[in-house]
This record gives structure tokens, sequence and C-alpha cells, in this order.
């Protein structure tokens, strides 16, 4: 797939069950990524400096999953002028609104584009979707992806015309 272009960045290994939908999105596309653990209370210096290089060795753009106090997207805007796109993680007391809110509400002039909590794979279709705009194959895998997007609801469609709303639900 070539070198990574998406650089994927945790805020703990506990965040991996959800980043793992956002890898399996870019896998399907066929895009390259990577993947590192970086803190932004943890490890400051370690997540200011991906970000100052990310650019430097081909990277288009980040994402970056954190929960709870989750300042990891805006650190890492705060130091590079890639594109970061913050995927809130859920869990713990508040349930990843406390990680949504942290990550979207961004002073002007430093911009996180934030996705749903655990919205993995919107986040990975995002990142894809800025790649497409210099990448020929990555836009036809997105414009394949949404051709089965609508193949999938058509179908829906037309089994509830033929099956009728209780069949549809099972309910004879
Ligand atoms: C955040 O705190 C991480 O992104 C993670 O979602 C949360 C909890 O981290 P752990 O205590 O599980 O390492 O910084």
């Amino acid at each position: 797939m070539g070198d990574p272009v998406v650089g994927i960045v945790v805020g703990s290994d506990s965040d991996l069950p959800v980043v793992r939908g956002a890898a399996d999105m870019l896998r399907h596309l066929g895009v390259a990524w990577e993947l590192v653990i970086a803190s932004a209370h943890r490890t400051p210096d370690l997540a200011a400096s991906y970000a100052a290089g990310a650019a430097g060795r081909g990277i288009k753009v980040l994402i970056a999953a954190a929960g709870g106090a989750a300042h990891l997207a805006g650190a890492l805007a705060a130091r590079t002028l890639l594109p970061v796109i913050g995927l809130p993680v859920g869990g713990g007391a508040l349930n990843g609104v406390d990680a949504l809110y942290a990550t979207v509400q961004m002073p002007p002039g430093v911009p996180v584009a934030t996705v749903a909590i655990n919205g993995a794979a919107n986040a990975a279709l995002l990142a894809a979707q800025i790649v497409a705009l210099s990448d020929p194959a990555c836009a036809r895998a997105l414009a394949e992806y949404r051709r089965g997007l609508t193949a999938a609801v058509e179908e829906k469609s037309r089994r509830l015309a033929a099956e009728g709303l209780a069949g549809y639900l099972g309910e004879r």
C-alpha cells in the first residue's frame, strides 16, 4: 500500500479497540496508515514532536483518538498545519461526552474536525476524502464505497416492498 499517508494517534492503548474501526476502514479503502500511542498529558513532548514531524514524513492527515479530558487532537493541531480529525472515545464516568466537548471546542485559529463519539469509521472516511484530493485510486475506492452504501439501502427498500412491514421485521 506504500508509505503511510494517515497518522493515527491514540492517547492510550485503551483507545485501540475503538480505533480498530478506523484502521479497518482505511485498509478497506487501500489507504496506508501508521499508528502510534502518544498522550497529550502523559507524553506531551512525544505528541508534539510526532505532530511536528508528520508532514515532513509524507503524512497528509492525522486522526487523534482520546477519551476523558481529550486534549490530544488539539495538542497535535497546535503543532502542525496538517488537517487533524478528532475522534472522541467513549467510556468513563461521562461516557465520551467529556471527550467530545474537549475535542470539538477548539479556539478560533486552530481547528479540529471532530467526528461523533466512537465515530471511527467516519474519521477514516474523512481522512480518506482528504487523501483522495491528490490520490485518484483513493477517490475511486471512496466512490465504490458510496455505491455500496446506495446498493445496500436499495436492497433493503426492495425487500421491505416485497415482504411488507411485519415480514421485514420478522413478526410472521
Ligand atoms: C485518555 O485517557 C486516553 O485517550 C484514554 O481514552 C483515557 C484513559 O486512559 P488510560 O487510563 O486507559 O490509559 O488520555
